[in-house]
């Protein structure tokens, strides 16, 4: 069967023909091939579907899709990806079920993708003739490298580095928070090669003034303007110096795919994903924090102090996130399972940003007692880490497992969310169902 692709994202389509926009997006519903969602979302939720329009459209967050489709995108395929779910169109956002990531080193296909604006053409087409990357401002050497320089004058590195968006698990928050809906799969481990990071500001020359980096792409702002950056974001000179920070230039030894970063990024792992920049086409040094797009005002950054839910934060409270949290996901499992045993081999990974992590532990009775799950060290510094846990049910019945990591600073993850008006940085324990019968 022929998919096709579509080549509008949703918001576009209701300000220009909200009728047509139903049709196209719910009509799309009754298609009768569709019996995988029929069975999934219930009929109940397909009549409210078909034909229905949406009065308040106006106020739905560019690109979403509607909830009632959210199991079905067969429409909304990005290429070269398998079984992710798709949370905006326009601009890509995807993540992936957790029980999708169970390989150690998560494969291109089930990495998630999180993009601010339009993919450039360069990336599209898979070519990188005419491209260099740049590295300017507080340098005493200002360079412009093509790929092969990149290649042939530095040492090439590989590793395996989680790279975590930093508003994974957004979608639990109450009140909630604006911005893509993740749930828990905007996070990925692939195996990436490149350059250190420390080895081209060397080869810059780092003036005494050096204080943050600016990472600069080919990328294009929502709007269309040219002279409109969608994202622009940097670290902090001792963090673009540690030896796991990276200018890559392969994903899993593959040029790196087009919703990736094609040709070059720059990895920044432990850290908020966005801090890790795709289509990379300059780096300028600067003498003071980097300014962008999406470094001030509430993105990327959190209050500095705990607040109830709801709280109304002044902006000049809110600090940028730098270490992302201790953090664990079951996937050895797809939650709901029913099994017929009474053992259960239940495994995944575990991070904890810039630490390492110390222990896991899994809960079959609701918290009130856990076991130590056996713990791999990590490949390199910055990869997550497999666990691995033997449950035994007492009983035929429902029962949840859940997930704790503790990280080498002795930090666990809670059961809740900590609450922050954007929606960052929820590392709450992963439950899942299972049902013994
Ligand atoms: N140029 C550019 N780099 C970018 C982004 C972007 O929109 N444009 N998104 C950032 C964010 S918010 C995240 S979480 C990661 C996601 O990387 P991935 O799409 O390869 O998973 O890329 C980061 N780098
Ligand atoms: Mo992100």
């Amino acid at each position: 069967m022929t998919k096709k692709r579509r080549e509008r994202g949703i918001c576009e389509l209701y300000q220009e023909d909200p009728e047509k926009a139903d049709y196209e997006i719910f009509g799309r519903v009754a298609n009768p091939d569709r019996r995988g969602f029929l069975k999934k979302a219930g009929l109940a939720t397909m009549g409210a579907a078909i034909g229905a329009s949406i009065p308040l459209h106006q106020n739905m967050p560019s690109g979403l899709i509607p909830s009632a489709l959210a199991d079905s995108l067969e429409n909304f395929e990005i290429k070269g990806k398998d079984g992710l779910t798709v949370l905006n169109d326009r601009p890509v956002n995807a993540e992936t079920p957790p029980h999708l990531l169970n390989d150690d080193v998560t494969p291109n296909s089930r990495h998630f993708v999180r993009n601010n604006g339009t993919v450039p053409e360069m990336a599209h087409k898979m070519d990188a003739s005419g491209w260099t990357l740049t590295v300017d401002g507080e340098v005493n050497k200002p360079l412009t490298l093509t790929l092969d320089d990149l290649r042939k004058n530095f040492e090439v590195v590989k590793l395996k580095l989680q790279i975590e968006c930093g508003g994974n698990g957004r979608a639990a928050f109450n009140p909630p928070a604006k911005g893509n809906q993740w749930t828990l799969g905007a996070i990925g481990n692939a195996e990436w090669t490149g350059i250190r990071y420390k080895d081209l500001l060397e080869a810059a020359g780092l003036k005494s003034n050096a204080v943050y980096t600016a990472h600069y792409s080919m990328d294009g702002h929502l709007s269309g303007n040219p002279d409109k950056l969608p994202i622009s974001r940097g670290v902090p000179v001792s963090k673009a110096l540690e030896p796991h920070s990276i200018i890559a230039f392969e994903m899993n030894g593959e040029p790196i795919p087009t919703m990736h970063g094609f040709p070059v990024r720059t990895i920044c792992p432990g850290w908020p994903g966005s801090t890790s920049q795709k289509w990379l086409r300059r780096i300028q040094i600067r003498d003071q924090i980097h300014d962008g797009p999406k470094m001030t005002g509430t993105s990327y950054r959190v209050p500095g102090y705990n607040v109830a839910p709801g709280t109304k934060v002044p902006k000049k409270d809110f600090q940028i996130i730098e270490s992302m949290p201790v953090k664990s996901l079951i996937t050895s499992h797809q939650t709901g399972i029913s099994i017929s045993s009474d053992r259960m081999e239940v495994a995944g990974h575990a991070w904890a940003g810039d630490n390492s992590v110390k222990d896991v532990h899994v809960s079959m009775d609701f918290g009130a007692t856990w076991v130590k799950a056996s713990l791999s060290s990590a490949p390199n510094r910055y990869s997550w880490q497999r666990w691995r846990a033997k449950l035994r049910f007492p009983a035929k019945g429902y029962y949840e497992v859940w997930a704790r990591a503790t990280d080498s600073e002795g930090v666990m993850q809670p059961f809740s969310i900590n609450w922050n008006p954007k929606g960052y940085l929820n590392n709450s324990m992963h439950r899942i169902a299972v049902t013994v019968v």
